[in-house]
Parts: C-alpha cells; structure tokens; sequence
C-alpha cells in the first residue's frame, strides 16, 4: 500500500525562516511557535511508528525545511528534483546524501525544474503539476523515470495555489481530497472526491499515514466529511508553516524503507 511509511525526514526550520518565500497573508511568523509546531510534527510522525531523521537547518536556504520539494521517494527510487524557485536550487544537494541510504537516486536536469509539492502519488499512479514551480520538461524526466520503474502518470495544470498538493490530497479509499476548482478534472474521473468548502480550501493539504490522517487544526467543516473514511484523524497547528505557504505534507519525505 503506498501510504504504508516507516521512515520519514524532516529538518528543523532555521532562525531565517521568516526570510523564505511567501504570498499569504497570514500575518508575521514567530520562530518560538514554528519550533513547537515543528517538535509537535515531529512527535505526531514518531507516534505512527515512523523513524524521523532530523537533519539541521540550512543558514543559506530559509525554505529549505520544506524538504519534500527536493525529492520524489517512490518504492523504487528517490528522484532528487530540481526547485523550481531560484532561492531553493541548492536546497537539494543536502537531502541526496540522505537519501542514497534507502534508494537509488536519479536526478531531475536542467532545464527541467520540479518541486515535491507538486507530485501526489496514489499507489502505482502519480499526478504531476505544471506549475510555476515545476516545467513540463521536469513533468516528463519525472514521468520517464516513474514509467520505466512500473509506474504511470499524468500531468495536471496547476492554475492555482502554489502546488498541485496545496489543492489535491490523497486520502485512501480510491478519494481524494480536492478544492473546487480541482473536482471536475478529467484526470480525477476514476476517483471518488470529497470536496473542500471555498472557506476551508486551506485544509486541502492533508497527510495520510499508515492508515491515519493528519490534517491542520481549525478546519471543522473538513474533518466532519472526512468521517466518512472512518480513519482516525489527527489535527496539528501548523499556523507558522502557512504563512510561508507551506502545509503538512510539505515538511517531511515519508517512505518505507
Ligand atoms: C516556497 O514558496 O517554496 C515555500 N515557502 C513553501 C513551500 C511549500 N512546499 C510544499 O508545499 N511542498
């Protein structure tokens, strides 16, 4: 089953992290909370019987706690991506030696770009964004890879949020979980979907694991149709995160070892 995980990576966010990038408008972030949020995180992951490997910030790369934009872990191989945003190329280069412990790596080339955000795996199948973070060409190395590893795939445009993981998530069961704007793709067809409400779309981003789901706190409406699942649900702060345009999942690479 592809959300069985016994390993994950994180690393704690830097003193800096305020200076990663952000639209939202969420107000200033406080590196006290970010740290607690991030420890909770951290205890949420270890609690579900995953070992965490916590690597140390980065002084040059403020973003660089958002770990699952620097590679794609799949049964078979890790692929260390290329970020799509300047300030992170280079945020990278730290993940792959890690990762060489558990996988074969290969890597996204230039002039390819693509963010982990952007990759929402469902078992064997993968959905892709275009976005402004990730190219086609980065699209299709990745779709080369996952196809010659058994796998398939299907490009999606991301016409808006920053990945295609702040709109879409997988929740077991053959549904997703997606915002309007995403529920009537065609590539969604085979997919039952529970639809967020236009006031909660902020609770698109959501971690599945082990047969749990970890979901952001104050997001009421979402939880009550998450029901359906009958999974047990976990609701964690994660306030900091969002106002550098990051959620849950965007914090650690999870994969079974
Ligand atoms: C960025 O703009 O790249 C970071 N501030 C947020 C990245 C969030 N990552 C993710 O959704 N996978």
């Amino acid at each position: 089953m592809s959300n069985t995980f016994t390993h994950a990576i994180v690393r704690r966010p830097g003193e800096n992290f305020a200076r990663g990038l952000t639209t939202s408008h969420l107000g200033r972030p406080n590196y006290e909370l970010m740290l607690r949020q991030h420890n909770a995180y951290i205890r949420t992951l270890q609690s579900l019987d995953l070992e965490v490997i916590v690597l140390d910030p980065e002084p040059d790369f403020p973003d660089a706690y958002f770990v699952e934009d620097t590679a794609v872990v799949t049964p078979d191989v890790a692929v260390i991506t290329k970020p799509g945003a300047k300030s992170r190329q280079g945020e990278e280069e730290t993940i792959e030696p890690v990762l060489v412990r558990y996988r074969d790596t290969l890597r996204i080339q230039d002039p390819g770009t693509l963010d982990g955000g952007d990759v929402l795996m469902v078992g064997t199948h993968f959905f892709v964004g275009i976005s402004e973070r990730t190219n086609q060409e980065g699209a299709e190395q990745l779709g080369r890879i996952l196809e010659e590893t058994g796998n398939t795939w299907a490009a999606i445009p991301v016409e808006a949020g920053l990945h295609l993981k702040s709109s879409v998530s997988y929740v077991g069961q053959n549904t997703l979980l997606v915002t309007e704007g995403f529920a009537d793709r065609d590539e969604f067809k085979g997919y039952d979907r529970i639809v967020l409400d236009t006031n909660e779309e902020d609770a698109a981003n959501i971690l599945l694991i082990n047969d749990y789901i970890i979901m952001p706190k104050g997001f009421g409406g979402t939880r009550k149709k998450l029901e359906i699942l009958s999974l047990e649900v976990i609701e964690l702060d994660v306030s900091e995160a969002r106002k550098m345009d990051g959620g849950l999942t965007c914090m650690s690479l999870r994969f079974k070892a």
